[in-house]
């Protein structure tokens, strides 16, 4: 803008240039990127440079929106959110962006103008995996309902050079490969390096007397530079555009000069090289973190940044930072980013010279905290000698968090030494840590489980003296997904009938599914969604044929598990059913024909350094192989296995299904999501009663459900009584059966030992009660395939499944957030 032109000025307040919102204009728009954005004609230019430019012509339609919604926050000064999160898995945007802005139909005549089919345009997106599973997803589908509810807010993250890896199959076994999602770059990201902030590390704390008062401060060892990278988030249909930005680290000119001026070169490039490295992968283990210091590193940088972006470039001047609980909350998303809590009580303390009551009555209702687990091993814990050693004024504000806070405990329970030693945020043993979960616990306004049953036994179990000393402090939110990507894009077709049926309302107020209930008794509707149901299976058996050369068998039961690959989410009750099956075929003790044609799928990554897992997907991919191949069983069960699942993935597999394998252990799942985005779409489950699966069966109704296995309280029993699965092992010869011919070598060519681990590990630990549950699993696996027989009846159920799960979307799950913890105020 030039200098003569004030703010003002009818120029600057005119909106951006948008596109005509028709074929011509789409048409024009797309020509002029391709030849001015990627410098080719159109006669010249590859399905990349197609591509970019589709993508970029969507970007400027929501451009204008977005500059106005930026505008709007930073001028209401209302109560928003920041979303403070280390994943967002987003998928391909592409799709979602035209959805949202309602120009589907709009490209795709437009391009076909062109000579260019959207379809194949779509194909050259590569998703950006920036998490891991179900928590990063859980992000993405929220930051989308914060747009589509028009919740003033800001997602905040890292942007991770390298995503979640890629996985390839090697006889079998996973190998990693890089996942290098920016080689062509992003068309939907806007760096803004001139944004940066520095974030510092290391170094040492002092005192200084400022003009009679003591203060500390905290004299830093080196820095890095921040730069935000910016992503629109379109709400559904309604003009709003929220933003995520994501922190890139690139090395500080300071840092650099340093090196360079002592003339060692190569130490500068390094040096560089060393800063960079921060946000360079994303570390692949959920819920299972390593203590590792990049991650740490990671942890902070991210929020240290977004807290200062927020202050810097949020607040209106001079904002009376007392004020802040009414004009903030920070939502920590796990312990990932609680680090957060005592950088933001250093800037108030040290940087903005409040007394330290004051500021941490400002902390403790700028923050609350989202727990996603219940495994202790998953619980973050950070050395006191690392944290130390990192930030060490961060470490110093925490001893006096927990000094404060233990002060307290002891004020309402005098002396017990037990209770403190439990309570405390520092843990003594192994190593003196901080324990971040107390932490945040400790300093959130509100403190939530993400389905009814984790948040309860979150209560009773894991934090139980904590809700004791702070009554009100917990609450549950119960996980949701976004029906925009899971079932209006991702199931076109059930979407069409659906909104035949019903109207699209449903779209954005997924309650209204219920509405399809008395569909369930009609005929015409039932043969109708039978076809969808069949059609989709047609397209995902292309899509794998095409991905990965399977052919996938006709008018078989679709039997999926797909999630991340750990011990308590059981893939090996499911591995144990089908050897099971496959057993008794080639044992005689079930005729061929009496078994009930099914292809299991199978998705899941692996944590690279979590070999048991590993071993769990080797043994998959080998009793497929096995099982595929033994003509005894006329091809009546299949089992596939495509390597890297992921968002894309899931779009296809979730539509196709008919049946869904939510097995964990009781108590283990906090949640689950994927169990939502399958009944939503018309599969049945067959589940355990955990996690979110509890308030799915409830809401489907039992006869809609598949229930087995050990209830929670009978998990806890059989733990207190003693845990012998050798017990079931002898007792069962259908499982003995099964095991043995594992141990045997029938599935790696006749060596005992590839799999003996994994059989060893279940006869004589199983820590997840594979083998206490497998005989109910069985007969409950024997019901799903009577119900099968009757596929009107199936039919029904699956209806039934679809118009009873409205309460899982995320707009759902938002709102409770607002009502329960944010107390933001309605949309403007
Ligand atoms: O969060 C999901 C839940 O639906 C799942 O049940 C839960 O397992 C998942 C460390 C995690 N919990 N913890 C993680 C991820 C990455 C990491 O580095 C922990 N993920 C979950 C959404 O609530």
């Amino acid at each position: 803008m030039p200098d003569s032109l004030s703010p003002t000025h009818p120029l600057a307040l005119a909106p951006v240039f948008a596109p005509a919102s028709t074929k011509d204009g789409f048409v024009e728009q797309f020509l002029h990127n391709l030849n001015f954005d990627q410098g080719v004609a159109l006669s010249s230019s590859s399905a990349t440079d197609q591509y970019l430019a589709v993508a970029h012509t969507v970007r400027d339609y929501l451009m204008a929106r977005w500059l106005e919604d930026l505008r709007r926050q930073r001028e209401t000064q209302s109560k928003g959110v920041c979303y403070l999160s280390a994943e967002y898995l987003l998928g391909r945007q592409l799709d979602n962006n035209l959805l949202a802005s309602d120009l589907t139909e709009i490209a795709r005549e437009a391009l076909a103008e062109c000579g260019i089919s959207l379809d194949d345009i779509r194909a050259e997106e590569v998703e950006p995996g920036l998490g891991n599973g179900g928590l990063g997803r859980l992000a993405a589908c929220f930051i989308d309902s914060l747009a589509t509810l028009g919740v003033p807010s800001i997602g905040y993250g890292i942007r991770y050079e390298y995503g979640i890896f890629r996985q390839t199959f090697v006889d079998g076994q996973q190998v990693e490969q890089p996942d290098a999602w920016l080689t062509v770059g992003s068309p939907w990201e806007f760096a803004h390096p001139e944004n940066a902030q520095t974030i510092s590390f290391g170094g040492h704390t002092e005192t200084y007397d400022d003009e009679g008062v003591t203060r500390s401060r905290w004299v830093p060892g080196w820095n890095v530079q921040a730069v935000p990278y910016n992503y629109m988030v379109p709400g559904y249909q309604n003009g709003r555009v929220n933003t995520l930005r994501l922190w890139s680290a690139v090395a500080t000119d300071a840092f650099d000069l340093r090196i360079f001026n002592s003339g060692d070169y190569e130490e500068a490039v390094r040096a560089q090289t060393f800063a960079e490295t921060i946000s360079k992968v994303l570390y692949p283990e959920d819920s299972t973190p390593q203590g590792k210091e990049l991650r740490l590193q990671q942890q902070y940088f991210f929020v240290a940044a977004s807290i200062h972006d927020f202050l810097d470039n949020m607040l209106s001047e001079g904002y009376d930072l007392s004020n802040l609980p009414n004009r903030v909350i920070f939502q920590l998303n796990d312990t990932h980013p609680v680090i957060a809590v005592p950088e933001f009580m250093r800037v108030l303390v040290d940087e903005k010279h409040m007394e330290w009551d004051a500021a941490w009555a400002i902390t403790q209702q700028c923050f609350a905290y989202t727990c996603h687990t219940l495994l202790p091993e998953a619980l973050e814990v950070w050395p006191v000698e690392l944290l130390g050693r990192l930030l060490p004024r961060h470490l110093e504000i925490i001893y006096r968090i927990n000094e404060e806070f233990l002060t307290a405990v002891r004020a309402q329970y005098g002396d017990d030494e037990m209770l403190i030693r439990n309570m405390s945020i520092i843990a003594e043993h192994p190593v003196r840590s901080v324990r971040m979960a107390y932490l945040a616990t400790v300093a959130g306004a509100k403190v939530n489980g993400v389905a009814e049953l984790h948040s309860q036994l979150l209560r009773e179990k894991v934090l139980p003296d904590f809700d004791a000393f702070f009554p009100g402090k917990f609450t549950n939110v119960t996980n949701g997904v976004t029906p925009r990507r899971f079932l209006r894009l991702s199931n076109p077709e059930l979407s069409r009938l659906i909104t035949a049926a019903i109207g699209d309302g449903w779209v954005t107020d997924l309650e209204r599914l219920r509405e399809l209930e008395p569909f369930a008794e009609d005929a015409d509707f039932r043969r109708a969604f039978a076809e969808v149901k069949a059609a989709n299976k047609r397209v995902l058996s292309t899509v794998l044929r095409e991905r990965d050369g399977f052919a996938v068998s006709d008018g078989h039961m679709l039997d999926v598990m797909v999630k991340r690959l750990h011990e308590y989410k059981r893939q090996l009750l499911k591995v144990l059913h089908i050897v099971s099956t496959y057993e008794g075929v080639v044992s005689g003790r079930v005729a061929v024909s009496d078994v009930v044609p099914r292809t299991v799928i199978f998705g899941a990554k692996a944590a690279p350094g979590y070999a048991m897992a590993k071993r769990i997907i080797h043994l998959i991919n080998a009793v497929g192989e096995v099982v595929n191949n033994d003509a005894r069983l006329e091809g009546r069960l299949q089992v596939l296995f495509p390597p890297n699942y992921n968002v894309t993935l899931a779009e296809r597999v979730i539509p196709a299904a008919d049946l869904s394998e939510q097995i964990s252990l009781a108590g283990k799942e906090a949640s689950g999501t994927g169990n939502m985005k399958f009944a939503l779409n018309g599969a049945l489950t067959i589940g355990t009663d955990d996690g979110a699966n509890v308030e799915i069966r409830q809401l489907v109704g039992d006869d809609n459900f598949f229930l087995f296995g050990m209830s929670e309280p009978e998990v806890d029993a059989l733990e207190t009584a003693g845990y012998r699965p050798s017990e079931f092992y002898q007792a069962d010869p259908q499982l003995r059966a099964a095991i043995d011919l594992i141990a045997s070598g029938a599935f790696s060519h006749g060596d005992r030992s590839v799999f003996e681990p994994v059989v060893s590990n279940l006869l004589y630990e199983d820590r997840f009660m594979v083998l206490a549950d497998f005989a109910s699993y069985v007969a409950e696996q024997g019901r799903v395939d009577a119900a099968y027989a009757d596929q009107d009846a199936w039919t029904r159920s699956a209806i039934l499944n679809v118009a009873r799960t409205g309460f899982f979307s995320s707009d759902r799950s938002i709102g409770d957030y607002i009502d329960r913890i944010w107390h933001t105020p309605p949309a403007l």
